[in-house]
């Protein structure tokens, strides 16, 4: 079963909108296997944006990371990747559709909310920054048969 990492960013955390993104997820069926509160280090940023070291706004996404508590999730389901990042959106909120979740609480591209992994494999190195292996409760969801 797929895995991935979301991470509810300072900016849902400081307007309050953790509850209602977090609720899109389940909603969808995702299952919740880890979840905790982080304030996130220079280190572990550098190594999550790794990718876009050298860009013109990779010092501000660290700054912004960085900036305030962060929700680190790990949702699995069927396809879980693809799933999420289309729960997201697009990277721009102010072009990202109405019923995303981008797309229904933002304008910025920086201050977008989410981060969702953007592959399978990215997703398995993205967990392991943000979380270690006993801190992940893998269980059986009543409605398992139901929602696939
Ligand atoms: P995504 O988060 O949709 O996977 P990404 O991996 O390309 O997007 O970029 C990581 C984050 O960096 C993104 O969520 C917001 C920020 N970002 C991307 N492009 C940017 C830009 N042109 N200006 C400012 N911030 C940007
Ligand atoms: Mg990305």
């Amino acid at each position: 079963m797929q895995q991935t990492l979301i991470l509810l960013k300072p900016d849902a955390v400081q307007r309050r909108l953790v509850g209602e993104v977090i609720g899109r997820f389940e909603k969808k069926g995702l299952r919740l296997v880890g979840l905790k509160l982080v304030k996130a280090s220079r280190d572990l940023a550098e190594k999550h944006y790794a990718v876009h070291k050298g860009k013109p706004f990779y010092e501000s996404l660290l700054t912004f990371l960085t900036s305030g508590p962060t929700v680190a999730m790990v949702l699995e389901g069927r396809e879980a990747v693809p799933a999420c990042r289309a729960l997201m959106g697009l990277t721009d909120g102010a072009k990202s559709p109405p019923g995303t979740i981008r797309g229904d609480f933002g304008l910025s591209v920086q201050n977008n909310l989410v981060h969702g992994s953007d592959s399978p494999e990215n997703a398995i190195i993205e967990i392991g920054l943000w979380f270690k292996p006993e801190e992940l409760v893998s269980f059986t969801q009543t409605d398992a048969t139901w929602v696939g």
